[in-house]
């Protein structure tokens, strides 16, 4: 089989990589382990920047989104058990945020793919690739038993954290940066109508996060020991922890109900250099992962197809400009998000060994933030996400 791009990994990356291109007229294929069903089973980000939006609107995705997506025009976070700072990005920035699940963006991607009838292989077993540092590129894989070569111009590597491209990146050329956080997130999703707002809580406890997916269903989460397992969580200590951590009047207006989903994700930041290889091409958390704090991984992943899709396009088109550059104009939003994931995880977690002088310093910055127009406008810019670069030159 021959293919113009091969795409490794069916998740938001690969799968928009996959819609764009075909639009554009170019001939790829999506590798992805898993089964579609598991795939749409993932239950992960929620939180989409305003670029985010526009560019999946831009690429004909934008209807159902639009349609029960929810606008949000602040970032809220409670502090010293009472306090509210809310910050108006749309006042300060003129521009917002939509909730609206990353489940609800694959099924979009795997429905526009059934339409256009693109080529999404499920249960594609040991994806290998080969020559990725010569002209002519090409990749193995077991599908139903049988062995299939597709050789190809382009490998685009969208298979995440534990996918087979980035380690094909020769040793000696990669840099692997990685922070572990000494703690992890519990999530849950839960049939009650969520809190009007986005809103995180620093607590002397530890974190909270209460966020949704529709006016029925929140997603909430509470910052858990790294050792902790969904076992230790009943629905009623998750309950009672999360009332404890967020102010008396928001816990109020949620009424707990049986959880329908419980997960445990510990935290890291991680980034691989370079984010490309001959033809092959790293694209979302392939090639970098964040904390869940500043809502950035999914995002990062639309922004680094954005960049690829331009450059692959443009070089199918005889310039090759954007391939060159892809990997230092992708890394400089990369390394934007992951600095801004890095403070925010730091300024509203309790540490292990947090001391009372930690906890009043962190008390000290949200109290500066609220008091500060242009703190305020830089935790804004940087949460809406910040402006996309011009890949391909002239
Ligand atoms: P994915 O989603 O991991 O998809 C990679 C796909 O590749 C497949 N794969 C392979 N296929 C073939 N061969 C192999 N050898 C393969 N190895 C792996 C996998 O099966 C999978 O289908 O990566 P992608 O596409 O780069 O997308 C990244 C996002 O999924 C991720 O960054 C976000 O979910 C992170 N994230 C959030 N991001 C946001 O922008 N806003 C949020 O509010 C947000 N909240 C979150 C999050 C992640 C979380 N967890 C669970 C880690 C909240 C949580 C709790
Ligand atoms: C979510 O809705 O799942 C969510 C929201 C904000 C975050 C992380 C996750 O920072």
């Amino acid at each position: 089989m021959k293919k113009q791009v091969v795409i490794v990994g069916g998740g938001p990356a690969g799968a928009l990589l996959l819609h764009i291109l075909h639009r554009a007229g170019i001939d790829a294929i999506v590798l992805e382990r898993q089964t579609r069903e598991y795939v749409l089973g993932r239950i992960r980000a929620g939180v989409l920047e305003w670029g985010t939006v526009e560019l999946l609107r831009r690429h004909g995705l934008g209807a159902r989104m639009d349609e029960v997506g929810t606008p949000k025009d602040t970032i809220n976070i409670a502090w010293k058990g009472s306090e509210l700072l809310s910050v108006d990005t749309h006042e300060l920035l003129g521009k917002r945020m939509m909730v609206y699940g990353q489940t609800m963006i694959q099924e979009d991607l795997y429905a526009a793919s059934d339409e256009a009838g693109t080529h999404l292989v499920f249960e594609a077993e040991d994806v290998a690739l080969h020559d990725i540092d010569t002209d002519s590129p090409w990749i193995t894989y077991q599908h139903d038993g049988t062995e299939v070569r597709i050789d190809c111009d382009y490998v685009a590597g969208c298979d995440g954290f534990h996918g087979a491209s980035r380690p094909t990146i020769p040793a000696s050329i990669r840099r692997e940066m990685i922070k572990e956080y000494p703690f992890g997130w519990l999530g849950v999703m839960a049939e009650t109508p969520p809190l009007p707002m986005l809103m995180y809580a620093n607590h002397e406890r530890g974190f909270a996060l209460c966020s949704s997916r529709n006016a029925n269903l929140a997603r909430l989460y509470v910052q858990c020991p790294l050792d902790d397992t969904v076992d230790d969580w009943s629905d009623d200590r998750f309950w009672d922890e999360l009332f404890a951590r967020i102010p008396p009047e928001q816990a109020a207006q949620i009424t707990p109900q049986p959880t329908i989903e419980k997960s445990i994700a510990p935290l890291r930041s991680f980034v691989s250099e370079p984010m490309s290889h001959g033809r092959l091409f790293l694209a979302g958390d392939a090639a970098h992962i964040v904390p869940p704090t500043g809502a950035k991984g999914l995002n990062l992943a639309v922004s680094d197809v954005h960049y690829l899709s331009e450059s692959l396009i443009a070089a199918f088109n005889g310039n090759p400009s954007g391939l060159e550059r892809y990997s230092e104009i992708a890394l400089r939003r990369v390394w934007g998000a992951v600095r801004f994931s890095w403070w925010l995880t730091g300024l509203l977690h309790r540490f292990p060994d947090q001391t009372d002088f930690d906890q009043r310093a962190q008390e000290q910055e949200l109290l500066y933030i609220t008091g500060s127009e242009a703190a305020q406008r830089s935790l804004s810019e940087q949460y809406v996400g910040l402006p996309f670069e011009d890949v391909v030159t002239a």
